[in-house]
């Protein structure tokens, strides 16, 4: 069975990783916590296509990856792809993010998604993004997922990321409809 490293240093990522790509013909494997990427690209695909390349090269294995971040249109689309960077714990992030919307109305957003596979090589043999729209709540609401879940409402669904059974969330999300796209294609690889 073929390996597939996960390249990831987000728990709550990683634990979504596992969701979508168990019972498939790869073996997963989590990347070496020292091998950290600079995410230098200007785009979500760029990144992620980095992010693939770099440890699938230095590993000399598959490796997959996902680039995600929060675009909140009231604030030109910021954090966007600084997300992760908006502050030093989910905590701060949120609370950051709630301080910069203060007294704004305007509260939509999107959750965007991009991932890329690379082959051992580094070269880029699959890639696939997801957006989610919604809205940044008012004050976090509800336990579960990660990251800026507990801010982000789906109207749709009348609940917030973190409300969602994973289930949900992993079907309706950013990353759920990246996955949709790139499954089919990574059950066609030839290695
Ligand atoms: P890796 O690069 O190691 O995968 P990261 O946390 O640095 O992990 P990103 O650069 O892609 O990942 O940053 C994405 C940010 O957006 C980060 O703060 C995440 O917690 C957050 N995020 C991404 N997907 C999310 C989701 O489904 N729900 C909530 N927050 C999410």
């Amino acid at each position: 069975m073929p390996r597939l490293i996960l390249a990831t240093s987000n728990p709550g990522k990683l634990k979504e990783f596992q969701a979508y790509l168990t019972g498939n013909a790869w073996e997963l494997a989590l990347k070496p916590t020292e091998l950290e990427i600079e995410e230098t690209g200007t785009t979500f695909l760029e990144n992620a296509c980095l992010k693939a390349a770099q440890v699938a090269k230095t590993l000399g294995e598959w490796a997959i990856a996902d680039d995600s971040g929060l675009s909140v249109d009231a604030l030109g689309g910021a954090p966007g792809l600084y997300s992760a960077r908006y502050g030093r714990s989910d905590a701060e992030r949120i609370a950051r993010l709630l301080q910069a919307l203060e007294g704004e109305e305007n509260r939509t957003a999107q959750f965007v998604c991009a991932i890329a596979v690379a082959r051992p090589d580094g070269s880029i043999a699959l890639q696939a993004e997801g957006i989610c729209p919604g809205t940044i709540t008012y004050e976090a609401t509800g336990m579960g997922g990660f990251g800026y879940d507990p801010i982000f409402y789906v109207p749709e669904y009348g609940m917030t990321y973190a409300e969602m059974p994973p289930d949900l969330k992993h079907r309706i999300s950013h990353r759920g409809k990246a996955f949709a796209a790139l499954l089919p294609q990574l059950a066609e690889i030839d290695f």
